[in-house]
């Protein structure tokens, strides 16, 4: 799974990206300090089933700190995007390209509404955050318009000749964008279009598709940032001019402060914490003590610096995504190598019991023959679907 993080120059996304990977990327407050995409590792956090199972996990992909699984999540953060961007404005075209593999955007905005739309600073309240929403929004439809129109009547013409459906021909076009043949055909309802006759379409029956595709298979998170800077009343105003977009206030600067902060020993605070602890005072220097005091008046204000949780509702809540581990030993939840809840995967809420096997190998998917739910010892047939946090064994022919 993938998540790009996305919105227009300078608004913080490359701090929010290196706060959730702790890497190094470059961040400067000036538009366009990223110039090529830069990919990295998030985690999202998830009760441990170790805790059920009483007995320590040896955690292979995920980490567990103190009964809580960190659960690896790929990043894309991209330079910043700007009016005319699909078409090329900005290179824009090539950062749109940069982000076809993603499953859902986190969309960056300043709530502070310092930041004009090419990214200058300016008086904070000078700009209004919910417009670059929607003219982002503009853009990928455009971009998205763009790689439906490409030779499509023809294509259609073909496809209709040879009585193809217009999925098909839509799943070929879109292959790379991960948009899932599900996801096409509930875009195709939605718009009610004659699926038998797609050579007819016109280019703006296109565009709604396009925007019918968007909303289905890549879900938005406008992540409110520089809240440090601004009130929780300019967050709920703006989450109700975007509604049903859901909103999430953050600080992106604090919570990659207080992540280093951490890392070297200054502090103690685990991400999405409301607050965090100094072992020792005497370590640190007068502007750290200040810089951490700014903090704990962000924390006090707005429960947490929000970076976190800003991911996780992404995975959980947009992306309908749960955790399950496959394990080889139905009793004692382990791999072949008696290692305890070694894996844990991100898959969609619904992911069946045979859909989970063929994740862990494509023998396993091919040679199922049941699961079996490691709580329960129930068995469980192909179509079964699993339940978040579900412990399993498959059962496959050798
Ligand atoms: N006050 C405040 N400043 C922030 C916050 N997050 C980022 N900044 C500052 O905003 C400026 C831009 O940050 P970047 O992370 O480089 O922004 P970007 O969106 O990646 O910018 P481009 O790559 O140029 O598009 C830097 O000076 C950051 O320190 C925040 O939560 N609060
Ligand atoms: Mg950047």
């Amino acid at each position: 799974m993938e998540i790009g993080v996305v919105g227009k120059p300078n608004v913080g996304k490359s701090t929010f990206f290196n706060a959730l990977t702790l890497l190094d990327v470059p961040m400067a407050p000036f538009p366009f300090t990223t110039i090529a995409p830069n990919r990295g590792v998030a985690a999202v956090r998830t009760r441990c089933p170790h805790l059920d199972l009483g007995v320590p996990c040896t955690p292979g992909n995920a980490a567990c700190v103190d009964g809580t699984r960190w659960v690896p999540v790929n990043l894309i953060d991209v330079p910043g995007l700007v009016p005319g961007a699909h078409e090329g404005r900005g290179l824009g075209h090539k950062f749109l390209d940069d982000l076809r593999p993603a499953d859902g955007f986190l969309q960056v905005v300043d709530l502070s509404g310092a930041t004009d739309a090419e990214g200058v600073i300016g008086a904070p309240g000078s700009h209004d955050p919910a417009e670059e929403v929607h003219w982002l929004e503009e853009e990928l439809v455009s971009w998205a318009s763009e790689i439906l129109a490409r030779d499509f009547e023809r294509q259609a013409r073909v496809a209709e000749l040879e009585g193809k459906a217009a999925e098909e021909i839509l799943a070929s076009r879109l292959t790379g964008l991960s948009i899932s043949l599900g996801a096409i055909t509930t875009a195709l309802r939605a718009t009610g279009f004659d699926r038998s006759h797609p050579s007819t379409w016109t280019a703006d029956q296109r565009r709604t598709l396009a925007r019918e595709l968007l909303r289905t298979a890549k879900p938005r998170l406008v992540v409110a940032n520089k809240a440090d800077r601004s009130t929780p009343e300019a967050a709920r105003a703006l989450a109700e001019s975007l509604a049903p977009l859901p909103v999430v206030p953050t600080s992106a600067d604090q919570e990659l402060t207080l992540r280093r902060a951490a890392r070297a020993g200054l502090v103690r605070y685990r991400p999405g914490d409301a607050t965090f602890d100094i072992p020792d005072e005497g370590r640190l220097s007068p502007a750290q003590r200040r810089a951490l005091d700014g903090i704990r008046l962000t924390l006090n204000r707005w429960g947490s610096t929000g970076v976190q949780s800003a991911l996780e509702t992404m995975v959980f809540d947009r992306l309908h995504r749960m955790v399950v581990y496959p394990v080889e030993d139905e009793t004692h939840w382990t791999d072949g190598k008696g290692r305890v809840l070694p894996d844990a995967h991100i898959v969609p809420i619904g992911t069946t019991a045979r859909q989970l096997a063929y994740r862990v190998h494509t023998d396993l998917g091919e040679n199922f023959i049941r699961a079996i739910d490691a709580r329960t010892h129930r068995a469980l047939g192909a179509e079964h679907p699993l339940e978040p946090s579900a412990v399993v064994r498959i059962v496959a022919r050798r």
